[in-house]
């Protein structure tokens, strides 16, 4: 993958700053959001520097006229219920066989942009930790919370050299990442981690160790019951130390984290219910499984 064509990042938001924040130290990005702003993002580092980037930050449309150089990685950002608006836009934008790679939460759009657009779409599973905090000029900054490790890989198994040349390229970046070559089953287990973790605490705004308390313990131990054999179920292997180690042990190793749908809740944003939940719904109606813990979970969820 050339290191001289730009890539584009599709999403305002941390994940999105996060990426063309680092990114940008090692080749052309473009930030591009719903309305533009001057060429500067703010990013403090995991060790609390503050840096100020170069980079332009732009919207599709005004980037067509400033920069026609096309991408040769678009980066999904945004939160899965704006994908396909953004995909849409994007596709009148850049040709419809440029890489796409989604880094959306959940399991709900990677299927379906993987059928729907042309060329090839590697998925994104990562344990980065960021948010976007104001500054005290007004502007705001994204906050590289804790560093994580970012896994690559497409569901049809179809482009590896293009996984690995991504993950070369974010390592080049500084980022930590590698090629997995069982992407699918790796966002089964993060929505799972989800499912367990971010609507509850979204409901109760509590901090994700709060859930070690009770009553919390006890629905988390109810979830994980009914979350487990449904992916499974899926055709989804456990994770080896399986699914109560796997979560207890996120909720530990980020119990003074506020969940990502705990700040869209805070913020008034609209949640991803549908892309954490969706895909376990669907699966339970599939297998015919009743899931009354998961069920009451999805109706006391704000979407
Ligand atoms: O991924 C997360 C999120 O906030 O969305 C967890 C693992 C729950 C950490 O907060």
């Amino acid at each position: 993958m050339p290191a001289s064509s730009p890539w584009w990042l599709l999403g305002a938001g941390a994940m999105g700053r996060l990426f063309a924040a680092r990114l940008s130290v090692a080749r052309p990005v473009c930030l591009i959001g719903r309305r533009d702003a001057p060429n500067v993002l703010h990013y403090r580092d995991p060790s609390g520097v503050d840096h100020a980037l170069d980079v332009p930050c732009c919207t599709l449309t005004s980037l067509a006229v400033s920069d026609p150089t096309p991408p040769g990685l678009v980066v999904l950002a945004t939160k899965s219920h704006d994908t396909q608006t953004a995909l849409d836009a994007l596709s009148a934008h850049v040709d419809a066989r440029t890489p796409l790679l989604l880094l959306q939460n959940g399991f709900r759009v990677q299927p379906i942009v993987t059928r729907q657009w042309l060329g090839p779409v590697l998925c994104a599973s990562t344990t980065e930790g960021a948010y976007v905090e104001s500054a005290p000029d007004g502007g705001t900054c994204v906050v590289h919370a804790g560093t994580g490790v970012t896994w690559i890989g497409d569901l049809d198994h179809a482009w590896p050299d293009l996984a690995h040349g991504v993950v070369e390229a974010l390592t080049a970046a500084g980022m930590r990442a590698q090629v997995d070559d069982d992407i699918a089953q790796r966002l089964w287990h993060k929505l799972a981690v989800n499912a367990a973790i971010n609507p509850l605490v979204a409901r109760h705004r509590i901090r994700n160790g709060q859930l070690r308390d009770r009553p919390f313990r006890r629905m988390v131990d109810a979830l994980i019951d009914e979350i487990g054999p449904l992916i499974e179920g899926q055709g989804v292997e456990p994770p080896a130390a399986g699914w109560s180690a796997l979560i207890w042990q996120v909720i530990e190793a980020t119990a003074d984290n506020r969940a990502s749908m705990l700040q869209d809740v805070l913020a008034g944003r609209p949640t991803e219910r549908e892309a954490i939940l969706g895909p376990l719904r669907d699966a339970a109606r599939r297998q015919q499984r009743s899931t009354p813990s998961l069920d009451a979970l999805y109706r006391d969820t704000p979407s």
